[in-house]
Formats: structure tokens, sequence, C-alpha cells
């Protein structure tokens, strides 16, 4: 008995200690026969730890960090590598930002320094200088998350409305192409062809058109294109060109689609359990932590009872 709780406690402690690894530090622990039963779970600690020190230090842009998928994605960078990390947290709704900035700081602390900028990526002129108004601090950006986005309507041809078509573009095209353009030249400055990753959002909406979703699955099957013509442009940098296609993940995005009509938003999940944008969120971060060599290059989540935008299980 006294045994046994001399190799849980020595476990406990290492399970526990900063280095999250039993090779280097605590060589018995090898010999301790509790070992193996609980090697998967120290496993699993080391490579967290692992992703944290590869985060650790780099400068992030989230545009659409006021709600969602951006919003769980600032908060996930935060967890992960709260030491020492610069969040530049972009939307239209700087409110939502700073109240954003606030839940990190009590959350995590000092270690993550976070910069709330208001900018509407429809707006080519906004993006040309987001960059030159940034404080000196917040310039050398690593990671470029482009999730800004959203769809307007279920409106089929010839009823979709210009306005609708409009902004789906420059916010889901444009917007994303300017912000890369705009981050690039950082990126390409630095040694080996240059550094840096760019994490879009896309959608299985790219992947397979539906009615009532035209003009919004085309600006993601445009995302999609824009994406993999980047990654080969750049196969001779260590710049990570990364895809994330997400399936239905409950945010404000039906809001949006329907112009503010929560209950119309609320029948989209209607007997389906949605992803939640924690779980984009998780995958995200996941990427960004890889190994510089990894290039996790697309994803696609679905939530379980969904294999195509029509493909859906609903319980009623
Ligand atoms: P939300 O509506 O919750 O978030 C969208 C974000 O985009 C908000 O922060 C919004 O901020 C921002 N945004 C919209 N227009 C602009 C603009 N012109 N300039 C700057 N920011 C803008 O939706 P999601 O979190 O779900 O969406 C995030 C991304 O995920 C989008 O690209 C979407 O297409 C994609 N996606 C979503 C899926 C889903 O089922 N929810 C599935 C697949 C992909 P603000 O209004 O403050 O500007
Ligand atoms: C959002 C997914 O299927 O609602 O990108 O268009 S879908």
């Amino acid at each position: 008995m006294k045994c046994f709780r001399a190799c849980c406690k020595s476990i406990k402690l290492l399970r526990h200690s900063p280095f999250g690894t039993l090779s280097a530090f605590a060589p018995s622990a090898r010999t301790n026969p509790f070992y193996n039963a609980f090697q998967p779970a120290l496993t699993k600690r080391t490579m967290a730890t692992a992703m944290a020190k590869r985060l650790e230090g780099k400068t992030i842009v989230i545009t659409g960090a006021s709600s969602g998928i951006g919003k769980s994605t600032a908060k996930e960078f935060a967890r992960t590598s709260p030491k020492n990390l610069k969040l530049i947290l972009t939307a239209r709704r700087i409110d939502s930002l700073n109240q954003l900035a606030q839940e990190i700081k009590e959350e995590v602390g000092e270690g993550v320094k976070t910069l709330p900028v208001k900018l509407d990526v429809s707006n080519p002129e906004e993006i040309k200088n987001f960059v030159p108004s940034l404080p000196e601090e917040f310039r050398e950006i690593d990671i470029l998350v482009n999730n800004a986005g959203l769809v307007k309507g279920v409106a089929k041809a010839p009823e979709i409305e210009a306005e609708d078509l409009n902004v789906m573009f420059s916010t889901n095209v444009t917007g994303l192409i300017n912000m890369t353009q705009a981050i690039l030249p950082i990126f390409k400055k630095r040694e080996d062809g240059g550094r840096g990753d760019i994490i879009n959002i896309g959608s299985i909406a790219g992947r397979e058109a539906y009615p009532g979703g035209s003009i919004y699955c085309a600006t993601k099957a445009a995302v999609k294109s824009f994406t993999e013509a980047l990654r080969k442009e750049l196969i001779a940098s260590r710049i990570r060109i990364i895809e994330i296609d997400p399936g239905q993940v409950e945010t404000e995005f039906s809001v949006v689609r329907f112009y503010g009509d929560k209950q119309k938003a609320d029948a989209v999940y209607a007997g389906c359990e949605p992803l939640t944008p924690d779980d984009i969120a998780e995958v995200i971060v996941f990427a960004a932590g890889r190994r510089e060599n990894v290039v996790i290059a697309d994803t696609l989540i679905f939530p379980s009872h969904q294999a195509s935008p029509s493909a859906m299980h609903r319980k009623n």
C-alpha cells in the first residue's frame, strides 16, 4: 500500500511538472510500475506543452474576432500559450472586441497582450492602413487567421439582391485576399523565402454547393481556389497555407443570414447538435501549433449528424 501511494505521488508530481515530460527530468519514472498504465495521459500532456512552446512569442491577427469562431479562436490561442502571446483582435464591432480583450485578461492574465482594432475587411482602404497603423510591438505578425465572413439570405437566382451579393464577395473573398496581401510582405521578409501562417476559414459550402446558397458557396469555393494557388506560389518558402472547412457551427452566422430573425436562425439547428465555435477554434490552434515542417493543408469538420450541406440527420 505504501509503495502504491509512493508510485501515485511520483506520477502526480510528474503530471504537474512544468516540463510535462518524463524522459530527461525523471529517469526514475520509467522504472515506475504504474508508468505504462498512465503513459497515454502523460503523452497527451507532452504534446500540449510542445504546442504551447511553439506558439510562445507569436503575434496573431484574427479577423472577425467579435463573435463565433473568431472569438473562440482568440481565447483558445490565449489558453494554449498564456505566457507570451500577442493577439490583434479585429472586427467592425469594437465594443465586443474590447469586451473580449477584458475576458482574456481576466482568464489568463498579463502574459497575453491584446490589441482590439476596428477593421471592416470589405473596405480596401481600411486594410491598406491596417499594418502601418499598428503599434511597433504588434507589427511582426506570425499568424493571420482569415475568419471574417458572412452569408446573407437564402434567395435563388434571379431573386438575389445586389447588395447581398456584393457584401458576401467583398467580405468573404476580396476582404480575405486583401488581408492576405497586406500581411504576406511581413512573412516574405523572413529567411528561407519567408515564414508565417495564413489560416483561411472556408466551409463545406465551398466543396458542395446547395440551392439558396449559391453566392455564399461561390465565395467559399473562391477561398478554396485562392488558398490552393497561394500554397503552390509559396512552395519555396516556410509560409504555411492552411484551410479549415467547418460544417454546421452554431454562432451568429444564421442570425446574420436571416437578417436578425432569431427564430428562423434557431430553426436551422432544430433536431441537430451543431458544432460549437470552440470545436473549430481547437482545430485552428492545433494547425498553427504544429512543428514548422508540418502543414495541415486542408480540413473538413462535421458534427456527427452531418455528411454534407444537405445530408443531415435530425432527431425530430
Ligand atoms: P459569426 O457571425 O458569429 O462571426 C462572423 C464574424 O465575422 C464576426 O466577428 C463579424 O464581426 C465578422 N465580420 C463580418 N463581416 C465583417 C467585415 N466586413 N469586416 C470585419 N469583420 C466582419 O459567424 P461564424 O463565427 O460562424 O463565422 C466565421 C467564419 O466561419 C466565416 O467565414 C463563416 O463563413 C465561416 N463558417 C461558418 C460556419 C457556420 O456554420 N457557422 C460553417 C463554415 C464556415 P463584426 O460584425 O463585428 O464585424
Ligand atoms: C456554413 C455552412 O452549410 O450553412 O459555411 O453554408 S452552411
